[in-house]
């Protein structure tokens, strides 16, 4: 692959100076930002990311603000999950979809009082659609994105990091909740959330200004920690099964489809826009779910496309995210697949970059 030309259109963060000077490999394009992918090599974060402490740029995870009186009626149209059990310091991953039930953006639904929301969002240009709808049904709500940037501390050495950081009292922020906590003369929520299954924190950093001054302390703090920059590593968020919006699913996917049913609602979801069209296909099933799929051989090439999955010679669905796992030693893989072939164990084929594969349906977190 070419390097990517900067330019103002393509942002950077808060903390792109301190992930250059990190040594930065590679980047992709999130929310129209920078994201880092690689810093020592896939593997090489993987396994420090699953034995030390790591400091991520999520800055990509953009917040969209609900402020006012309608915030959380607004905030309930745009989900089939039931918010009505919610409380302020808590946050909760959402499905949000479109009149069809489709989905639009996988985010993690951010309570900080009745009237102000954050909806942390996964890649589609989400925003819009919600700006569209508080003005399309007259809302009293502003909707905006603000100077928020999220920086995750993940690993299983990022609860000594963060107590040291910022006190022994983070340490008791359980897992989806947030908590107000100081650095430099300014609150900042802090949540025990992120994308990987290794424990961690996010820190939503408000004020690009605070950016660096947090970074270098975080460093500085974990010396002895090992802690280094580190990005959501692609092998071990597929074996622990997080999805990844666009790449995983797209608005051609409803929440079912997307093994997304048990954050779904939908009888008493009342008001959310999707509501008639999910009650219909959640009474069906869905006919095709996403499955984590073992594929045989040697490394595969990362998935830039859709590979086409068969059964018995037929097209059965497809692979959208693929990497090798060096702890489980085979290709780790997430696809959807038709019910005729989703149950474990079933063998497929699976036309990778790399030519045509064997590889089985494996338990998992959807099925
Ligand atoms: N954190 C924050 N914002 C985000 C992400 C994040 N925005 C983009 C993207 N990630 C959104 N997608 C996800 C996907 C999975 C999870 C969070 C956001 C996640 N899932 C857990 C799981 O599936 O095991 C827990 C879900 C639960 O039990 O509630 O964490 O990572 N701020």
């Amino acid at each position: 692959m070419a390097l990517i030309s900067p330019s103002r259109r393509l942002r950077r963060t808060p903390f792109s100076d301190g992930v250059e000077a990190a040594g930065v490999k590679a980047y992709t394009v999130y929310n129209r930002m920078l994201l880092p992918t690689v810093f020592e090599s896939l593997e090489g974060d993987y396994h420090h990311l699953k034995n030390h402490v790591q400091v991520w740029d999520v800055s990509v995870e953009r917040q969209v603000e609900l402020r006012g009186p309608d915030a959380a009626r607004l905030m309930q149209m745009l989900t089939p999950r039931d918010l009505r059990g919610m409380l302020p310091g808590r946050c909760f991953y959402v499905p949000i979809v479109d009149e069809t039930g489709g989905m639009l953006n996988d985010p993690v639904a951010v309570k900080l009082a009745e009237d102000r929301w954050w909806i942390s969002i996964a890649d589609s240009d989400l925003l819009l659609w919600v700006k569209g709808i508080a003005n399309g049904y007259r809302l009293d709500v502003l909707v905006d994105e603000p100077d928020v940037s999220p920086l995750a501390v993940q690993g299983p050495k990022a609860d000594e990091l963060m107590a040291r950081v910022f006190g022994e009292t983070v340490r008791d922020v359980k897992f989806f909740r947030f908590g107000l906590f100081e650095f430099e003369g300014r609150e900042l929520v802090i949540a025990r959330s992120g994308y990987s299954k290794q424990g961690g924190f996010e820190i939503y950093v408000e004020g690009s200004d605070i950016g660096m001054p947090l970074w270098n302390a975080l460093f500085k703090a974990g010396e002895d920690l090992n802690v280094r920059a580190g990005c959501p590593n692609n092998i071990e968020r597929i074996e622990g099964g997080l999805l990844s919006y666009g790449n995983d699913m797209t608005d051609d996917n409803t929440p079912h489809e997307c093994g997304l049913g048990r954050f779904c609602d939908t009888q008493t979801a009342i008001g959310c826009i999707g509501r008639d069209a999910l009650l219909r296909v959640a009474k069906e099933g869905p006919v095709q779910q996403v499955r984590a799929i073992a594929i045989q051989g040697d490394a595969v090439a990362p998935a830039d496309r859709a590979w086409p999955i068969f059964g018995n010679g037929r097209r059965v669905g497809h692979v959208t995210s693929a990497a090798w796992s060096p702890d489980f030693q085979t290709n780790v893989s997430i696809g959807m697949v038709r019910m005729t072939h989703w149950d474990t164990g079933t063998e497929l084929e699976v036309e990778t970059s790399d030519g045509m594969r064997k590889a089985t349906v494996q338990p998992g977190f959807w099925a």
